[in-house]
């Protein structure tokens, strides 16, 4: 393998090797590198294990949209971000080492759903595969679908059933609360996620804080759903008050205990993700995020969702499928920091380039 020093970019002519004398894993990392539209992608350019061996953190596509009525195309959006994400194995500014040497990712492909029509079925199907994640210690970052894919893969990670023996914490990013209860004969809409969750105590509502509602609402009662149980922080919040005092409520509400992070990316503005199935004028920037992240890396982060994707609406520069590798990227830095706490730091690799 190329190491610091030997940063194959910066090789002169003379002390490039001819093809015939590199290994297999030298020529798919030089590739990598140099051309990341090569070969079959991957999420983040990760090796593909559908039998999750090996795994720390799994990254799975949810191709899936039956919970919502609208914008359906949702379900191609892991393909999208395959494709454009494979130019984001990487570090993260701020953090001090190479994520990929401190924890074991994967790409574990799709989630099976043989029963696509069914909103139910669907649901059940996908609880079941991230059970099988969950049981093996996998930590799963999924791109969705829309917003119904949160419910299985909370039913499988949160509440008395799953490893952690009880509700975990939440937080939320969204313009929408998410709490509404059945929708066009299902529980398992894209708008439920946030009260099944409550409902079926998968996650703590006093560790759970929703982040970002902006624009105007459907449906007010919905916001005071939330208010009435979680701890709710507006875009017009965040404003007011800063992102320093944002992260460190946030950090308050969800404490040192396991916490998920689901992503509706309707939350920021079109400007920098347009292709989303419910945009909303005049919302959170992506320089506004990423500072905010950076500030919550210390929680101890054991799944994340990016939902609401929609590919055909993106614009010919993929400016929201870039968004959602450089979120995948954070999230996976954010688990490596958990796990690297305390511990010596690995130094970063020198082979980071702009690809
Ligand atoms: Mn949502």
């Amino acid at each position: 393998m190329y190491s610091a020093g030997r940063n194959p970019i910066q090789l002169s002519r003379e002390n490039m090797r001819k093809v015939e004398e590199m290994t297999p894993d030298e020529i798919t990392e030089l590739t990598g590198i140099l051309q990341y539209w090569q070969g079959i992608p991957t999420l983040l350019r990760c090796p593909y294990r559908p039998d999750m061996s090996d795994t720390d953190v799994g990254l799975i596509g949810f191709p899936y949209c039956g919970g919502n009525h609208i914008e359906r195309m949702q379900y191609l959006a892991p393909r999208a971000v395959r494709h454009r994400s494979s130019s984001y194995h990487r570090h993260v500014r701020g953090f001090p080492f190479d994520p990929f040497s401190v924890l074991r990712v994967s790409d574990l492909g799709d989630v099976p759903l043989p029963h696509v029509f069914n909103p139910d079925m669907s649901t059940d199907d996908a609880e079941n595969f991230y059970r099988k994640v969950h049981e093996r210690g996998i930590m799963p970052i999924t791109i969705g679908g829309d917003h119904s894919v949160t419910t299985p893969i909370l039913r499988a990670i949160g509440g008395k059933r799953s490893r952690y023996g009880g509700p975990i914490g939440m937080i939320h990013f969204d313009c929408h609360a998410d709490t509404a209860a059945e929708f066009g004969g299902t529980r398992h809409n894209a708008g439920a996620a946030f009260r099944i969750g409550v409902e079926e105590e998968l996650f703590d509502p006093a560790r759970t804080v929703q982040i970002g509602f902006h624009g105007p609402q459907i449906d007010p009662t919905l916001d005071n759903w939330s208010r009435e149980r979680f701890t709710v922080i507006t875009l017009q919040d965040i404003l007011d008050n800063g992102l320093e005092r944002t992260a460190s409520d946030i950090l308050r509400v969800v404490g040192s205990g396991p916490t998920y992070l689901s992503f509706d990316l309707d939350v920021l503005d079109p400007a920098y993700a347009p292709a989303v199935a419910d945009p909303e004028i005049n919302g959170m920037t992506t320089r506004e995020l990423f500072i905010l992240l950076n500030k919550l890396k210390g929680v101890d982060l054991v799944g994340a969702d990016i939902v609401c994707f929609c590919p055909p609406l993106d614009n010919p520069s993929q400016i929201t499928a870039m968004t959602i590798s450089e979120l995948m990227l954070q999230f996976v830095a954010m688990m490596a920091f958990h796990r690297n706490q305390g511990n010596e730091v690995t130094p970063a690799r020198s082979m980071t380039t702009a690809t």
